[in-house]
């Protein structure tokens, strides 16, 4: 108990501020927690190095793929709080994403051969790079069930692109890129014809292929450019992870595989399956490519055609030294390029050992010619012995490598072990071992995949969580579980349970080089990123009905959404029109989403600030369908609702007033302006308050002032309008504008209030 008591101390120390240093009721309370929840020291040391307070920030944001959810999931290091799922390949109602004509317009891109696909298998996310380092730019995520990759832009989280592969049927060892993100790197894992025709098994070896794609990415639009795109056609190998070149490497890369055997399965047909098949040999072979030089061949015309997608053919990619092997050992998964691009490390599933190439001595070997044959295809084959630094024992089913900031410092998964081998790569020593829980696949390092890891901290990704949770059914959450590298031991310090698909791999960036935006420009397109052609402002919305000349009619909605009100509130179409809404949300204020939902017609868009959305259908139903708005956005939330009328046809109106169910006075009317009076003097001391402080220092409070001064912009109009109906003697007019005055006047008082608290929290000086 002294020792606790010592610990204790010191941890309070650090956590707590030398001012209750030795304070007894911290140390009391802490202690008394410590033993009710039964909690070691330990465990304390690891809440303190993960725990972050309220409004506190992560200095890690991890991007994870989020495996067959077909989303992206973004998460914080050390809290690990998830803080987004991004809509990538699967519709995201919350985002709009897949419900809005913008965001349908991204699915569109990505349909294979015509079918809408509305989900995907993610599983390695990339980040764009500027000299070999992350520059928090652009995300790159790849579907390994349809051969995709997606474009997300890291300035507001969206997915803006999806690109087909033509040629493949399957894509898994991406999304990896090139030093400058000049290209981004995939392969195809199942072997399959590159054209669309059916082709028998029987002609396997002869017209099934495998391959690696080179997307030409565009950094200045920010968008791939399949035109300016292609692929290595490789044997059907079945290619598995990529990676490409660093530093002198740079302009090659490297792809391992498996089933090199070319075996096919075929249970029904009495064959043994693909598993026995696929293992049979020692080893496989690591594709080595010089993409530079296949680049320069596909420029020069060396190239074929097929579904419009370019390849440079096998046989042209070995007669011009683009395209080697090397053995690997059995069921190699992981190929991992070090930070100085020297060295690459293999690990073998079925193979106790992690194999360190070095690219120099692969580069010796290509110079001497000097190859122990060549595979069926005509492809060179290096000797595994010649290219080789080391091969180091690490234990049972090493699968993913990982490196540290520290020289030669590198960490490798072991699946069938559970555990993560933390070992030097120069020397060949196994350093320490860490268990997980359980079976690890991918793990990740802070910044692993650049030229400069930063180390600190690594995240192992698992396939198995079994009694790590609260179970919560047969299906299970998945398991990241964090671990302290910064010592010479590795510290396991947190679980974190992903209830989403199978997170294969993660990359992680430090918080500060991301520089997301608040808002957008306003009446922005947010997908395509341009000024949205349907931009609405305040006092412009309009509706129109065309029909063509067979009689089919369109309704086209030129809106905009603001606290507490979509205009327009109601709608009203005939029987079969088309509908299409255009919503403008005219909000700059940080975090002021509105929704849009409606009764039976599968709409629900989401308008960030400045964000123009679209939704199109055919009202093909009479009826009363009921819109609202579906973030809680201001006290009066609920209010902001509206009725989208489907006449049919041959509709006339028999009343054509409306009867209010309830009539107002002057007496009314004189009540609400007293009550307007009264909150302009509220609003008129909270604005003395802020103006007399520097509160042009914080920015946060000049983001709320210019909203509340909008807002009060706006109070001054329905103010103008309840004062005309008063000089007419409208009352029941004069009393509703009166109250919409009154709501402005309660929402700018809302913002100004909380901005006196952010003042008042955040010791702002008085200056006059
Ligand atoms: Cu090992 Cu798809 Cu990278 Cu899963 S892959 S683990
Ligand atoms: Cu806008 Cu609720």
């Amino acid at each position: 108990m002294k020792n606790v008591r010592k610990t204790l101390s010191l941890l309070v120390g650090a956590v707590l501020g030398t001012a209750i240093v030795g304070g007894a009721l911290a140390q009391g309370q802490l202690e008394k927690v410590m033993k009710d929840r039964g909690l070691t020291e330990k465990d304390i040391l690891a809440a303190a190095k993960t725990y972050t307070p309220t409004g506190g920030r992560d200095e890690y944001i991890v991007f994870s793929s989020g495996g067959q959810s077909g989303q992206l999931i973004v998460y914080g290091i050390p809290s690990m709080r998830i803080l987004k799922y991004v809509g990538v390949f699967t519709p995201e109602p919350w985002q709009g994403y897949g419900f809005d004509d913008e965001s349908k317009a991204v699915f569109a891109q990505g349909k294979v051969r015509g079918k809408d696909i509305l989900y995907g298998d993610t599983h390695h996310p990339a980040i764009s790079e500027t000299n070999g380092e992350y520059n928090g730019r652009w995300l790159f995520i790849n579907d390994k069930a349809n051969p995709r990759v997606a474009v997300i832009d890291l300035h507001d989280f969206e997915t803006k692109q999806m690109v087909v592969n033509p040629l493949f049927k399957s894509q898994h060892g991406g999304a990896f890129v090139t030093e400058n993100t000049e290209y981004v790197i995939t392969a195809a894992q199942y072997a399959a014809p590159f054209e669309n025709d059916f082709v028998p098994l029987e002609e396997f070896n002869d017209k099934y292929r495998g391959g690696i794609t080179y997307w030409k990415f565009n950094n200045e639009k920010g968008r791939i450019e399949p035109e300016n795109s292609f692929t290595v056609e490789a044997p059907p190998y079945s290619q598995d992870l990529s990676d490409a070149g660093k530093g002198p490497s740079h302009g090659w890369s490297f792809t391992n595989s498996f089933c090199s055997e070319r075996y096919v399965g075929g249970i029904e047909r009495g064959r043994p399956p693909f598993e026995a098949g696929c293992s049979a040999k020692d080893t496989d072979f690591l594709h080595i490519v010089n993409w530079k030089k296949a680049a320069e061949l596909i420029a020069a015309g060396k190239g074929k055609e097929m579904n419009g997608g370019r390849f440079l053919p096998m046989d042209v990619a070995a007669k011009e030294g683009v395209l080697f092997l090397v053995p690997e050992v059995k069921s190699p998964h992981g190929v991992d390029v070090s930070p100085d691009g020297k060295f690459i490390i293999v690990s073998g599933k079925l193979d106790t050992h992690a194999t360190v190439y070095s690219f120099d001595k692969m580069m010796q070997a290509i110079a001497d010619k000097k190859y122990e044959g060549k595979d069926p295809y005509g492809i060179p084959i290096l000797n595994l012995n010649d290219t080789v630094h080391k091969q180091v024992e690490l234990g049972l089913g090493p699968l993913h490598t990982q490196y540290d900031s520290k020289e030669c410092i590198v960490y490798t998964s072991l699946y069938v072990d559970s555990m993560v081998a933390k070992w030097n790569y120069c020397e060949g020593k196994v350093l320490d071992k860490v268990s997980i829980h359980y079976n690890i696949g991918h793990l990740m390092s802070m910044e692993g995949d650049s030229v400069s890891p930063d180390g600190k901290y690594l995240v192992a990704l698992n396939k198995l969580a079994i009694d790590r949770f609260n179970p919560v059914g047969p299906l299970h959450p998945q398991n990241h579980q964090l671990i302290d590298i910064s010592g010479d031991k590795m510290e396991l310090l947190y679980d974190m349970p992903l209830p989403l698909g199978e997170p294969h791999y993660a990359v992680a960036i430090k918080a500060d080089k991301l520089k997301p935006v608040v808002r957008y420009k306003s009446g922005w397109d947010s997908r395509s990123d341009k000024r949205s052609p349907h931009k609405t402002r305040a006092g412009r919305e309009k509706v129109e009905r065309n029909c063509d000349a067979d009689g089919n009619c369109t309704t086209e909605v030129w809106g905009t959404v603001i606290r507490s009100h979509i205009t327009p509130e109601i709608i009203e179409v005939q029987q079969g029109d088309t509908v299409k809404i255009h919503l403008t949300n005219l909000e700059r204020a940080q975090d002021e989403v509105h929704g849009f939902a409606m009764y039976g017609q599968n709409v629900q868009l989401s308008m960030e600030p400045g964000k123009t959305a679209s939704t199109t259908f055919v009202a093909d139903q009479e009826g009363v369908f009921p819109y609202y708005c579906t973030e809680f956005c201001s006290a009066l939330h609920l209010e902001m609702q509206g009725y989208l009328l489907v006449q049919p046809k041959g509709y006339k109106a028999t009343k054509t007033s409306m009867v209010e169910g309830q009539a107002y006075t002057k007496t009314d009317y004189d009540k609400q302006v007293k009550t307007n009076v009264e909150t302009q003097a509220v609003i008129d001391s909270v604005v003395a308050y802020i103006t007399s402080h520097n509160y042009q220092d914080f920015p946060t409070v000049v983001g709320l002032v210019e909203d509340a001064t909008d807002q009060l912009g706006r109070a001054k109009g329905a103010k103008d309008k309840s004062e005309a109906a008063a000089g007419k003697k409208d009352w029941q007019n004069a009393m509703l504008w009166a109250n919409q005055w009154w709501q402005y006047q309660v929402k700018a008082a809302d913002l100004g209030l909380r901005a006196k608290t952010f003042l008042e929290e955040n010791g702002a000086k008085k200056i006059k």
